[in-house]
């Protein structure tokens, strides 16, 4: 307990964030009624709540934190790039030393020929920009009819109109029209849910063959990218069958339709590697990048474009930009993360120690009664809750129910682990130690039992 006295009373804070402020994806009249929780300050992997609670942080903020928190280079950075040049624009044949610097070192970290970056606030936004474009690429290779994004069923891409849409989030589209025109939609690659009776590997080839059935149905002529995230994140940490990419990059390279990979959870190390591309063995020709970018310290995201794309679409003006596209401060900031994640050796901790030991200490969750399946990569995990772990069947209840319970565990033992329905879900950030670790899957299977001794008294276990 760490008790901090320089703020209002939590109650008191709690009414004012119910009566002021609306909060995403919240059903706003039940927050109100219960009060959020109130974060205060962090160090490392551990948050500080107004009560002084510590509670160890196992989703990176949202998937963000990647250096972890509390890191004074950051502050010192941004103070210092203030003073100096606190904003200019990318606008008007104008430039600035941070964005150029940060573009360069984008082009030599990211692989083969993606040399090029257009920054944008956030993962959304970049996806906004990767919507217009790809179909200005083809535009301007006089094949203006090929608009058509073809993604997938349960992906994220953000919460914007083109982001929402190119996402595949069912309860999204149902609000504001979506998704808008020219997005099409294929079946994941989740075999624990969707496979049957299939064996895992021939069941990614089916999923990924969705691909080259679409292109086929819709017109080769008609299609401009696939979109897709090397791992689903907000759908669940969906980690694909090892044959999916391999038959996805195959489909994109046959019918040459441009490839985007979403890396805004996958990138800046989160499965050992920079980018999950290179985990996956993805070759893109944009990449979106956001999050670890920054490791959340400022909010900067951005599409990295190969060559092709970039020449093509640096032959007209392209009518889109952002205020603070390549911001000064965040491109600043986003420079000192990177620098930090390469001179720590942070992602190869993850990709040689962090990764393989998580891996080994999660997997040990699988003998629990309620777990299905328990799998990870790199420094992000996935356990499926269930009743019967053979049949890999879902609770009587409504999806989700019981996701929501062990979460409220979790969060009651100081942990922070999401649920997506009944799956709970980490992405701690890359500096965890192994130690933390142990600490991880020790609350993890505390709340794991917990919930097993609730829903038993529910009637919910059956
Ligand atoms: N692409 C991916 C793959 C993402 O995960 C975005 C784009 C959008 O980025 P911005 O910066 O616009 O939020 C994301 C964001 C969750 C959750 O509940 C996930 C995200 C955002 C908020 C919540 O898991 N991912």
């Amino acid at each position: 307990m760490n008790m901090i006295t320089n703020h209002l009373p939590t109650a008191e804070l709690q009414a004012l964030d119910a009566a002021h402020h609306i909060h995403p994806f919240t059903t706003q009249d039940e927050l109100a009624a219960k009060g959020a929780r109130i974060i205060t300050r962090a160090s490392g992997v551990t948050l500080t709540d107004s009560e002084g609670c510590e509670i160890l942080d196992a989703m990176a903020g949202l998937w963000c934190v990647n250096i972890g928190y509390g890191r004074d280079e950051l502050a010192e950075v941004a103070a210092r790039q203030m003073r100096e040049l606190p904003f200019y624009n990318t606008f008007f044949q104008t430039t600035h030393v941070p964005a150029i610097a940060l573009a360069a070192r984008l082009a030599e970290l990211a692989p083969a020929d993606l040399n090029h970056v257009f920054f944008a606030g956030s993962g959304s936004e970049a996806n906004d920009t990767n919507m217009r474009m790809v179909r200005t690429y083809w535009a301007q290779k006089g094949k203006p009819d090929k608009k058509i994004i073809i993604s997938r069923k349960n992906a994220y891409h953000g919460s914007t109109m083109a982001g929402a849409s190119l996402g595949g989030m069912t309860p999204m589209h149902e609000q504001g029209g979506l998704p808008i025109p020219d997005v099409h939609h294929i079946d994941q690659p989740h075999w624990y849910e969707e496979g049957g009776d299939m064996d895992r590997e021939d069941f990614g080839l089916m999923r990924a063959r969705e691909l080259e059935k679409a292109i086929l149905d819709l017109g080769e002529d008609r299609v401009a990218a696939f979109i897709a995230e090397p791992v689903q994140g907000a759908g669940g940490v969906v980690i694909p069958p090892d044959s999916y990419w391999p038959e996805i990059q195959r489909i994109c390279d046959k019918y040459e339709i441009l490839l985007i990979a979403d890396e805004v959870i996958c990138g800046f190390g989160r499965t050992g590697n920079w980018f999950g591309s290179q985990t996956f063995g993805i070759r893109p020709h944009i990449m979106t990048i956001a999050k670890g970018l920054s490791s959340g310290y400022a909010p900067i995201g951005g599409s990295i474009v190969c060559d092709e794309v970039a020449e093509v679409i640096g032959g007209c003006e392209f009518n889109h930009g952002y205020t603070y596209s390549g911001h000064p401060v965040a491109a600043a900031v986003a420079l000192e993360n990177l620098r930090i994640l390469d001179e720590e050796g942070i992602i190869d901790t993850v990709r040689t120690e962090t990764g393989p030991y998580l891996a080994e200490k999660w997997a040990t969750l699988a003998d629990h009664p309620l777990v299905g399946e328990a799998r990870s990569v790199g420094l992000m995990g996935t356990l499926a809750l269930t009743p019967d772990k053979a049949a890999r069947a879902p609770f009587a209840g409504d999806k989700g129910d019981v996701g929501y319970i062990c979460r409220e565990f979790c969060f009651a033992n100081n942990l922070v682990m999401r649920h997506v329905g009944d799956r709970m879900i980490i992405a701690p950030p890359l500096v965890i130690t192994k130690a933390e670790i142990d600490t991880l899957v020790a609350r993890a299977r505390t709340a794991l039992d917990l919930t097993l001794e609730k829903i038993k008294k529910d009637g919910l276990y059956e």
